[in-house]
C-alpha cells in the first residue's frame, strides 16, 4: 500500500513534542506525520514549526495551526481534510503524549492491507493499560462497556485514540455532520465506519499514562460521551442513508 500519514492533535504538549517525533520517524517507517495544533499557550506549534524550517525530517512533518481550542474531534475532522486533500492512502490517529508506543506502528500498517479501521486495543487479549488511577481504568473500561451495549457493537475498545484508517473510510464518513468534539469523538467514529460496513480489526496495545504534561480529560467531555452515545444511536438509520 503507498503513502500513510500519522495526525497527532496537540494542546500543551510542549514536553512531549519532540519525543514522539524523533520517536516515530527513527523507525523509519516512509509515514509523514501532521500536527494539529489548537493554538498552544505552551507554543508546542512553534517548536514544530522549528523543526519544519530547520527541515530535520526532510518533507515529512507538517503542522497545521488551528486558532482556538475546540476538543480533539474537531483538530482531527480538519486534519483528516487536510490529508484527504492529499493522496495519503492510509490515516493513523495517535497522541503527543507517549501513551501510544511508536513500537505498534508497523503492525497497524501491516493490517491495514486487509482491514479498513485498525484500533489498537487496551481490552483485547494481550492489552492492558499502564500506570493509569483505579478512576481512570474505571472510566474507561466502563464507557467502553457501556457504548458497546447501547450501540451494539462488538468492538472491545470503543474510546482509544490510537488506530488506522483507510482512506476510504474517511471518504465514505460525514465529516462536517460528526457531533462529538470530546472522547466521544472515537465512539462516533467507530459507530460511522461499522455502519458504513467497513471492516475492524482490533491489535493489543499496552497504553501507558503520560509522565510529562496534562490530560484534557474533563467531567464534561465524560458527560457528552455519555449523552452522545444515546443520540448517535437514535441516528442510526441517518448515518446509514447519508452520503
Ligand atoms: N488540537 C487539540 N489537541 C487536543 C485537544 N485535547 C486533547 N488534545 C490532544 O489529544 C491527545 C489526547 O489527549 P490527552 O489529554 O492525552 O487525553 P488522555 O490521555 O485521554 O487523558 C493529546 O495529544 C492532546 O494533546 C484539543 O482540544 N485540541
Ligand atoms: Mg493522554
Amino acid at each position: 500500500m503507498s503513502r500513510g500519514i500519522i495526525v497527532i492533535p496537540t494542546y500543551n504538549e510542549i514536553e512531549n513534542i519532540e519525543v514522539i517525533l524523533k520517536k516515530v520517524f527513527s523507525l523509519d517507517l516512509g509515514v509523514d506525520i501532521l500536527i494539529v495544533d489548537d493554538n498552544s499557550p505552551d507554543k508546542t506549534y512553534a517548536k514544530v514549526q522549528e523543526l519544519i524550517d530547520a527541515n530535520t525530517y526532510a518533507n515529512q512533518l507538517n503542522l497545521v495551526i488551528r486558532q482556538n481550542k475546540e476538543g480533539l474531534g474537531k483538530a482531527y475532522i480538519e486534519g483528516f481534510k487536510w490529508c484527504l486533500a492529499r493522496d495519503y492512502a492510509f490515516i493513523i490517529e495517535m497522541d503527543a503524549d507517549l501513551s501510544h508506543d511508536p513500537k505498534y506502528l508497523p503492525s497497524f500498517i501491516e493490517n491495514i492491507k486487509e482491514y479498513d479501521l485498525i484500533i489498537g486495543s487496551r481490552y483485547v487479549k494481550g492489552g492492558g493499560v499502564v500506570n493509569w488511577s483505579p478512576l481512570r481504568k474505571f472510566i474507561s473500561f466502563g464507557g467502553s462497556t457501556y457504548a458497546r451495549t447501547i450501540l451494539g457493537i462488538s468492538i472491545k475498545d470503543v474510546t482509544g485514540g490510537f488506530k488506522c484508517f483507510r482512506r476510504e473510510v474517511l471518504e465514505a464518513i460525514d465529516l462536517d455532520n460528526i457531533i462529538s468534539a470530546g472522547y466521544a469523538f472515537q465512539i462516533e467514529m467507530n459507530y460511522r465506519t461499522i455502519l458504513k460496513g467497513f471492516k475492524v480489526k482490533e491489535v493489543p496495545i499496552i497504553f501507558e499514562d503520560r509522565v510529562a504534561g496534562q490530560s484534557k480529560m474533563s467531567k464534561k467531555i465524560f458527560i457528552e460521551a455519555l449523552l452522545n452515545v444515546v443520540t448517535l444511536r437514535m441516528h442510526k438509520k441517518d448515518i446509514i442513508e447519508a452520503k
